[in-house]
Order: structure tokens, then sequence, then C-alpha cells
């Protein structure tokens, strides 16, 4: 059994959490999800930072201790994750007993191997990044990458030889293109490195709040070194060897783009130092824009992350996360982009593929899955079952490159391709037609892409997944990767039972929304989706509405009645049924002779100032209360029919 161990950073605690921890967090979600669905020994850690002297200074200004602060807090990202539904095996706090422990240790570890020395420390610092910065990296009192103000700080320190890794990082960056990704992260980073490494102060004397130095106590650890470390404490780094050696090295480090010099530059150098196996993989991912501006406070478009999870269905909400920006770019949050989304991509696409075919299932099947002979003949069913082991795979190798986007990508493309199965073999026209065993190996097919598609989608919108899952009535064993091994495991004989409406549309957002925030009314969207979802007929329903071309033989007024016409329309059958329709307005009797119109045939027969009328005509009424018909060519046969 192969293991894998995600982290994602570990969040500052003096604020609330906001879409950018959101979507870091469910992105490594949807990877912890999908190792599992494969059958690996996951791990998935997440928590928060809590020291620093960005931490207490906050506190200060509340007029609370930090320790308070950080509870009340950190406790709001766990809730946060909670109402997420997101699947870690910790939540770790830098405030834990083990995680101080292990930073002690640490710090034994390179000191033993002669990496840390007393000086004297001058130059930059940000609170807000708790970073130091070079003269060069300044410009007006702020870093030029983040814009967060700098102090001047001047004070004893104890350092870290960080030079000395100089060309143990650069080398390991080459080893393997990936350990930094993506390409143009790993090109910014080696081109830092080999600017030049100069020691890093690890030290401070000015705050208390934080780990101190062992046998040091007036001086506290840089903050960097203690959260930094939370990736080993989780798995038990010194005091769990057995659980360590299994899960360490992290395969994958999620992180923003913001914080990759601390990953890839210090992390590895101080494992190297402490003498640990470095992470096979640190991977910075992209900045969201929120409708096209930078997300601040003081600019008023802050989304909140529980106001977001109250807006939105959290698979919805995953869906456009993980598919609307290529994993590693930077993107924009934009709300009429997740409704398009959500209308075309989950609702229109995959919600109504499930539907159809599950409604027709229980329509003309009785609701049991059929035996099929083993062989698939046509070429058609040979393609359907050839694009869902090529999605499997595809899906496979999106997720070793870190693509995720593209996996869903993969996996709507296969919804479409099975709705266009579905359109081109009618399972409707051959229940019509009594063609019975391939009405059973087209729906077979069908529903067998479907167990395909919703395996696949469990990591991605594992809500909606695991009710189609349900509806389809199988067992565990074939909702994982291992079970797409083949086509055709569906069994023969499991009653499937049509989900509740999987995705429903959501309108558009007006003008009157507020462009910065997310829905006011998530109560009242809610209510509309839902509104809309009953709405909506199957495609059962539809099917139950017989239409057909009707000739119309013969038309006269209806006496008594100056809007009626009472018409003779050949419908294919012995003999034309009688009409009665509202159209004397609009059309002389003599003006619709021979004229191939839309009949609905299986209506029930209504009495109309004594006339029975056997069936309806379809017509659109303008707004000047005259009336176009549903018209076709002059060389429809007569009964042919309308779908
Ligand atoms: O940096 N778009 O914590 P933090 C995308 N405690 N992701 C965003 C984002 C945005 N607009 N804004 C934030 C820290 N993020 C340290 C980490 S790790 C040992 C210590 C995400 O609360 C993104 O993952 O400032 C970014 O790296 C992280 O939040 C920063 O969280």
């Amino acid at each position: 059994m192969s293991k894998f161990y995600v982290t994602t950073p570990i969040y500052y605690v003096n604020g609330a959490p906001h879409l950018g921890h959101a979507y870091t967090t469910i992105l490594a979600d949807a990877m912890a999800r999908y190792h599992r669905l494969k059958g690996d020994d996951v791990f998935f850690l997440t928590g928060t930072d809590e020291h620093g002297l960005k931490i207490q200074r906050a506190a200060e200004k509340l007029g609370i201790t930090p320790q308070q602060m950080v509870d009340e807090n950190s406790a709001k990202f766990r809730e946060l994750f909670d109402r997420l539904e997101l699947t870690h095996d910790r939540f770790i706090r830098t405030t834990e007993d083990d995680h101080r422990r292990t930073v002690e240790e640490m710090i034994d570890r390179m000191a033993a191997s002669g990496d840390i020395y007393l000086g004297e420390y001058a130059g930059w610092y940000s609170a807000s990044d708790e970073a130091y910065y070079d003269e060069s990296e300044i410009e007006d009192g702020r870093a030029i990458a983040s814009g967060s103000e700098v102090e001047w700080v001047e004070e004893q320190s104890y350092f870290f030889k960080l030079s000395k890794y100089e060309d143990q990082l650069l080398e390991w960056y080459d080893e393997a293109p990936d350990h930094v990704a993506p390409d143009s992260r790993r090109n910014e980073v080696k081109a830092f490195v080999e600017s030049g490494l100069r020691d890093l102060s690890i030290t401070r004397t000015t705050f208390s709040w934080g780990i101190p130095m062992p046998d040091e106590p007036e001086h506290v650890l840089y903050v960097w070194v203690d959260a930094l470390t939370n990736y080993i404490t989780a798995i038990g780094a010194f005091d769990d060897p057995e659980r360590f050696e299994k899960y360490w090295p992290a395969d994958i480090h999620v992180i923003g783009k913001d914080i990759l010099r601390f990953h890839a530059v210090y992390w590895p150098a101080f494992l190297m130092s402490a003498g640990l196996p470095l992470p096979r993989q640190v991977f910075a991912h992209g900045w969201w824009t929120v409708e096209g501006e930078k997300m601040s406070k003081s600019k008023g478009n802050f989304i909140d992350a529980f106001e977001l999870a109250d807006a939105y269905e959290l698979d919805v909400l995953r869906y456009y996360m993980i598919r609307e920006i290529p994993f590693g770019n930077d993107g924009n949050f934009s709300k009429e982009r997740l409704v398009e989304r959500n209308n075309a991509e989950l609702a229109d696409n995959i919600g109504n593929l499930v539907n159809r075919t599950l409604s027709m299932s229980m329509g003309f099947i009785d609701g049991e899955v059929p035996a099929t002979t083993d062989e698939l003949k046509e070429s058609i069913d040979i393609e359907l079952r050839d694009q869902a082991i090529e999605t499997r795979d595809g899906v496979d190798a999106a997720m070793k490159d870190r693509q995720p986007h593209r996996a869903l990508e993969l996996i709507t493309s296969l919804s479409s391709e099975t709705n266009n199965y579905v359109q081109t073999v009618q399972p409707w026209a051959l229940n019509k037609k009594g063609e019975t065993q391939r009405l059973e190996e087209t729906l077979y097919n069908s529903l067998e892409a479907i167990r395909f598609i919703a395996v696949l989608l469990s990591a991605f919108v594992p809500d909606a997944a695991g009710r189609i899952l349900d509806g389809l009535g199988i067992d565990d064993e074939l909702k994982t990767i291992d079970s797409l091994d083949e086509w055709g495991r569906l069994p023969a004989g499991t009653k499937v039972e049509k989900p509740d409406v999987l995705f429903a549309k959501l309108d558009p957002p007006t003008d009157d929304d507020e462009s910065d925030e997310p829905d006011e009314s998530p109560a009242e969207d809610a209510q509309e989706a839902d509104e809309e979802g009953a709405n909506l007929i199957s495609f059962d329903e539809f099917l139950n509405v017989e239409m057909r071309v009707g000739k119309v033989v013969a038309a006269e007024a209806v006496e008594g009645a100056d809007k009626l016409l009472k018409l003779s329309v050949d419908v294919g059958e012995d003999t034309p049924r009688t009409v009665v329709a509202g159209i004397a307005q609009t059309f002389a009797p003599d003006d619709i002779i021979d004229w191939r119109v839309t009949m609905v045939t299986n209506l029930e027969p209504a009495k109309l100032f004594g006339i029975e009328s056997q069936a309806m005509l379809l017509a659109a009424k303008k707004s000047d209360d005259t009336f176009a018909l549903a018209r076709f060519d002059d060389d429809v046969e007569p009964g042919t029919a309308v779908s």
C-alpha cells in the first residue's frame, strides 16, 4: 500500500478565515480524498500558526492575552474546516506541547550540526509577513514583494547558517524538477538562492510570544522555525519513529506563492541541518483576486469563508474553485463564473445525464440493472467504454501532475460524451419499438459510464458523487478507483434509484447584488434553487407527452364561438381526428388546409361547444393576441413522431 502525506500551510490566527484559506485547504482535501479512493494510506494535515510578533500585537490591540486570542481564532478555523466537511487527519496548533518538544529537538539537532551561532542582527523586519528583508527588497518603508510595512530591528540574535546550504539546495532543485513546482516557482527560488544566501536570524529578544530557545529563555524562536516544524510534529517526528518513518517525507506541501521562500529554501535547509529527509514536493499555487481586485478588508471585497460556505453548496464551491483556475495560476473569483460553471457543467451536463439515465432505467427496465452479453459489438459502445477507461487514466495522470483542474475537465467531458451517446442511441425510441435487448445494452452502458464518472468525481464533489453512487445501489467495493480496472463491473440485477436534484441551477448574479460579497441571503437562494429544481420535469416525464405531425384536411367555423375552428387532422391513423382550436381570429378555415402542424395526441379528450376535441394543436400566442402555428415543411408524413 502506498502512503500519501499532504499538508496545507498552518494559518495565522490574527483574523477571520477567508476565501484563500478555504481554497488551499479544499485543494489539499481533494488530493487526500483522491488518494484514499486509490486505497493509499493518507495523512492530511492542516492547522493554525499561533506564535510570533504579529499575533502578539494583534492581541495587544484587542486588549486580550495572546493565548485568549489564539484559542478563539483557532477554534474558528477548526469550525470552518468542519463546516467545509474537510477530511484532515490532524488539526495541529503550534501552541500544543508535542509541537514545542519537536521544535526544541530540531534546534538541538541544528546546533549539533554546528549550524547555530550567536550574533547581532541589524536589518528590516515585517511583522505582517513575519519576514526579514534585505535593503534591496525595500521601497518607501515597505517590502516590495508584499507591500507590507517594515521596521528597523537591531538586537542580539541566534543565527542559522543558511549560507552553508546554498549548493545542497541548488542540487535538490536540480535533482528532480518537481521538488519545487510549478516550474516558474522553481526558477524563482533557484534565482534567489543563486544570488547568494545570507545566514538567517532565528531568535528575537524584543517580544515573548513564542517558543523559547532551549537554554536561552530570553530568546524567542523565530516564528517560521517554529511553524515549519509542524509538518514533522504532526506525524510524531521524535516520539513515534514508526509513524514518522511511515509518512515522512511529505508527498506534497501545498502552499500559496506568498510563502514559497520559507518552504523551498529555509525548510529544506533546516531539515538538511537536522539530518532529516526532504519533502518530495513543495507546490505553490496562485492567488485569487476578487472580481478583478486584490482581496482586502480595506477595499471591502474581503470574502469571509463562512459567508462563502453559507452562500453556496459545498460541492459547487469545491467544483468551481478546483475547476476555474489551472492549479498554480492566479485567478479571479467571480460569482458570475461560478453560476455559469454550475449551470452548464454540473446541472446541464452531469446532473442531466444522471437524471435522464436513471429516469429511463426506472421507466423502461423497472429500475434494475440489466444483464448484458459479455462482448461489446457496436462501435459506439466500444468508443464509450474506451473513453471511460482513458478518462480514468487521464485523471490519474492529471492528479500525479498536480493538475486537479484537468482531472475535472476530463470527467466532465466523459459526461458530455455519455450524454451524446444517449442522444444517439435513443433508448426511448428503442423502448417504443420494443427492441429490448438493445435498450438494455444501451442503458447498461450509460449506467456504467455514470459509475465511472461518479467514482472519479468523489474526490472533488463528494456529496453529489456519493448520492449518484447510492442511486446506482452498488456496494462500497465498486466505489473505488480499483473498481474501475475494467468496464462492466456494475452488477446485473442491482436496483437503481434516481437521486433528488443533484445540482440546482443558480440565477446569475444581478446588478443589485453587491459585487464584492457572496449573496446576502443564502436561505433565499437555496429556496429559489429548490423551486427551480421542482419546476424541472424529468426526461421521462417529457417522454410521456406524445407529439406527432398532423395534416389539416378540413376546417370550419364553430357556430356561436367566434374564436374557435373545428379541424379534421390526419395524424397517421385510419381516420382523422377532430380538433377544436382557438385560432379563428388569426386564420380563416381555408388558410390552413394541408398545413403540417404539431399535435399532442395523447391528451385526454375535452368537449368544447358540444364537440369532442381529440388532440391539441401547438401554437404560440403573439403579443397582439394572434397565433403562429408550430408548422413543418410539406413533405413530412402525417403521424411522424415529434421529439
Ligand atoms: O502564511 N489566494 O499564514 P496565512 C489564494 N502562517 N490563497 C490564499 C490567498 C489568496 N488570495 N490568501 C491566503 C501563513 N491564501 C503562515 C504559514 S506554514 C508553515 C505557515 C492562502 O494565514 C495560501 O495558502 O497568511 C497562503 O499561502 C496562505 O493562505 C497564507 O496563510
